[in-house]
């Protein structure tokens, strides 16, 4: 099929350049979800889904969404997400909403009509802001309840209901999002790699085959807090050497099981408390994070560090708490969208490349009620969450017209299908 979206550099260049001054400016790039970085930059990316001829509406998760091409229940959807972690990338999340928006304004510019409606969505919270993330998009896969959003405070300290009310959403209400089973007819996400596999073997763009499950979750060690200069080593309760004994623990843990090369385990932030310098640490309170393109060894893996926790508190006498607050299996890509993606690579004469994605995404919560496919572009050095996250703007241009022609094929997909 030949490339007829004419993709504008220029104005992608120019999106990248205005979304990303919406960001804390002591701390690039940082715009979390429900911050006002990420309210006021809602408001713009708002305005050019507009200007691109889509109706735009919040759905009842804030969800912002994009629809060219009338009504009608069933449609095909592209996007990602425009919140960040703290000090992260210009391009995380970032190069879907805006790849999309692209795709739209070239349908707008050609007046390319599709056999569905199509929407562009920039999905709330997809980054781990509030335990409960990624929002958006599980709220679409009616993976979060009404009764899940009780209790959970955003960073800003305010309600999640207000959060997502703020945002545009009707958190009252959150089923009225909730598409069934089929309504999006596919899928499809451009995204940074955030790995170097693409860098090492010097190719600009891939297929994405699979997309990890990262189960989050908190520890709790309490033992006792004493004073630091009277108290003998072999009576002391502390909590933050049980908490280090943790942390090497899963490291040998994700490296030694299953298909260990599939796994990663990680503690990303850690409390200590009294947290003083002449005072034994009596409470510490820990992320876990561990995650596996592997099923079986992901399973593997949660039941080891469960086990260790136990151990480490009978061993010291502490108490201890491990609670997962966000469980996921790895999610494989259907074959036909991988064969939707793939024959835009054919299209484009871009040399083919299957990968696992290492990273989550929004493709991943919402493909249990849609199919859906994802291009990866590379980034430098495989690094991402960082203020050094970077792709160049050719890549981008090429993602762009990759997700485009991917589009354009996956409608001839459904078009075929639909003749039978
Ligand atoms: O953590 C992730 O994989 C994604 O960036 N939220
Ligand atoms: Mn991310
Ligand atoms: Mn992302």
């Amino acid at each position: 099929m030949d490339e007829i979206l004419e993709i504008k550099p220029e104005r992608i260049e120019n999106d990248f350049k205005i979304l990303e001054t919406f960001t804390d400016p002591e701390a690039p790039w940082t715009r979390r979800a429900f911050s006002l970085q990420n309210k006021e930059a809602r408001k713009w990316l708002a305005d050019q889904f507009r200007a691109a001829g889509l109706d735009v509406y919040n759905d009842a998760a804030s969800n912002l969404i994009g629809r060219r091409g009338g009504d009608g229940d069933q449609v095909f959807m592209m996007g990602s997400h425009s919140d960040t972690v703290i000090e992260g990338g210009r391009f995380d999340g970032i190069v879907g909403v805006l790849g999309a928006l692209e795709i739209a304004r070239c349908l707008q510019d050609s007046d390319i009509e599709l056999s569905l409606p199509l929407e562009i969505v920039d999905f709330t919270c997809e980054e781990p802001t509030v335990p409960i993330s990624p929002v958006g998009s599980r709220i679409i896969a009616g993976d979060i309840t009404q009764k899940d959003l009780e209790g959970v405070i955003t960073p800003f300290g305010e309600t999640i209901h207000k959060a997502i009310d703020d945002l545009g959403g009707d958190s009252s209400n959150i089923s009225k999002a909730k598409r069934a089973l089929g309504q999006i007819a596919g899928y499809l996400e451009l995204h940074i790699e955030q790995g170097a596999v693409l860098e090492k073997e010097e190719l600009a763009a891939g297929i994405v085959t699979a997309i990890a499950g990262p189960c989050r979750g908190t520890v709790q060690f309490i033992g006792q807090p004493e004073h630091a200069g009277a108290t003998p080593m072999p009576d002391r309760k502390d909590a933050l050497v049980a908490a280090a004994e943790l942390v090497i623990a899963i490291e040998k843990i994700v490296t030694t099981t299953g298909m260990s090369e599939e796994n990663v385990g990680t503690v990303g932030w850690m409390n200590v408390s009294p947290n003083m310098i002449n005072v034994v640490p009596g409470q510490v309170d820990m992320s876990v994070e561990v995650r596996s393109t592997d099923l079986e060894s992901l399973v593997l893996v949660r039941k080891s560090l469960e086990e260790e926790v136990e151990k480490i508190s009978e061993k010291r006498k502490i108490e201890s708490k491990l609670t997962w607050d966000h469980l996921e299996d790895p999610v494989p890509l259907p074959l036909f969208m991988q064969d939707v993606v793939k024959s835009a690579f054919t299209d484009l004469s871009i040399p083919i490349k299957y990968l696992p994605s290492r990273a989550s995404h929004d493709a991943a919560r919402i493909a249990p009620i849609t199919p859906a496919g994802m291009v990866f572009i590379r980034c430098l050095e495989g690094k991402s969450h960082c203020p050094e996250e970077w792709t160049s703007m050719d890549d981008i241009v090429l993602g762009i017209r990759l997700l485009g022609q991917s589009l354009l094929r996956l409608n001839e997909n459904f078009l075929k299908n639909k003749k039978g």
